[in-house]
């Protein structure tokens, strides 16, 4: 008998993974996964569920099944019902669950929104590889003094999911956000878009490395950066429509003073994100909750679009191999 202690192999019996998504990816069907973090830490309840049956709705009507993971009483969950969505959408104070967290709130159990990096843990073990966000983490603008880079851009250096996202939220850096990326080697292509957009503005003001127009043509570029072995993310970028984009320079605004309001109030850490939303939006007059409604279901439907590309051109590889 071997009585060398060993670290246990990914255990994907830690999820449970709903029938339905059970089932699409056991056929080969087309799956988006989804965070969570945002149900909690956005909207009020039940605006917040609203909005998340109607980021699903995106996903089925671009012929894809929605797989938004949770942490339900100490399980992840992979693929919630709408039973499971209105109690995690009610509860107060759920924690917000990054990847150093999600071990602690599995063995001390109840729930946990997950963040970006958190559900691409739970993506890969459950061998879902599409997931939707509208606002990637990212460098914060102080990070040279704070160290505040989010814990999703180290992720993607661990986790093979293909992100659909509409870049990295206003409040980052985004040049210094790309320039992380590219030194941890993650494919970044705008989908017909020359900039890397800014989560509620078209445009960051920083081009993506890539652009290319045709998604199922994305499809093969993200399967071939695997077949490198290259064990890591690649990001498709595409911004929120034209017309409900708020102008860079209307956020900048609010932005500065949420970050003198935050600094005052000694909102440091894994707060910042939720606090430095919410007091944009307030700022902002409920415009900005138009335009994050709008970006959340478009990049939806266009990750729905891309898995279902996605699943063509490997459904064609097998073929040709067979
Ligand atoms: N949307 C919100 N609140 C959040 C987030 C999104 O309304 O907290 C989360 C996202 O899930 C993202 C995370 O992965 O913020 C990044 O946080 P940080 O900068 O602390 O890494
Ligand atoms: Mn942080």
């Amino acid at each position: 008998m071997n009585t060398t202690a060993t670290a246990p192999a990914a255990d994907p019996a830690l999820l449970d993974i709903d029938e339905e998504v059970r089932e699409a990816l056991h056929e080969g069907r087309p799956v988006v996964a989804l965070e969570s973090s945002a149900i909690p830490h956005g909207l009020p309840y039940p605006a917040n569920l609203d909005l998340a049956l109607d980021i699903d709705a995106q996903v089925r009507s671009a012929g894809a099944v929605p797989a938004r993971v949770a942490v339900l009483d100490g399980r992840i969950r992979v693929g919630m019902t709408k039973e499971q969505l209105e109690l995690f959408a009610s509860s107060p104070d759920v924690p917000k669950v990054s990847t150093r967290d999600l071990s602690l709130t599995l063995t001390r159990g109840g729930l946990g929104a997950t963040t970006v990096s958190s559900s691409l843990v739970a993506a890969e073990l459950a061998g879902i590889p599409v997931f939707a966000v509208a606002g990637i983490g990212g460098v914060h603008r102080d990070a040279p003094y704070s160290f505040d880079i989010s814990a999703d851009l180290v992720q993607f250096t661990r986790s093979r999911v293909a992100v659909v996202c509409a870049g990295a939220k206003s409040m980052l850096h985004p040049a210094w956000t790309l320039e992380w990326l590219e030194t941890a080697g993650i494919p970044v292509i705008g989908y017909r878009c020359d900039d890397f957009p800014a989560y509620l503005s078209v445009s960051s003001g920083v081009r993506n490395p890539h652009r290319l127009d045709d998604l199922r043509e994305i499809a093969a570029v993200v399967l071939n950066h695997w077949r490198t072995g290259t064990a890591t993310s690649a990001l498709v970028t595409h911004p929120i429509r034209e017309a409900d984009g708020i102008p860079s320079a209307d956020i900048e605004a609010a932005l500065e003073d949420a970050t003198a309001r935050a600094k005052a109030a000694g909102v440091t850490g894994p707060a910042i994100t939720p606090y430095i939303l919410k007091a944009i939006a307030q700022a902002t007059q409920g415009r900005t909750a138009d335009a994050n409604r709008s970006v959340l279901l478009s990049t939806a439907a266009l990750a729905g679009e891309f898995a279902t590309q996605f699943s063509l051109e490997l459904a064609e590889r097998a073929g040709a191999r067979a």
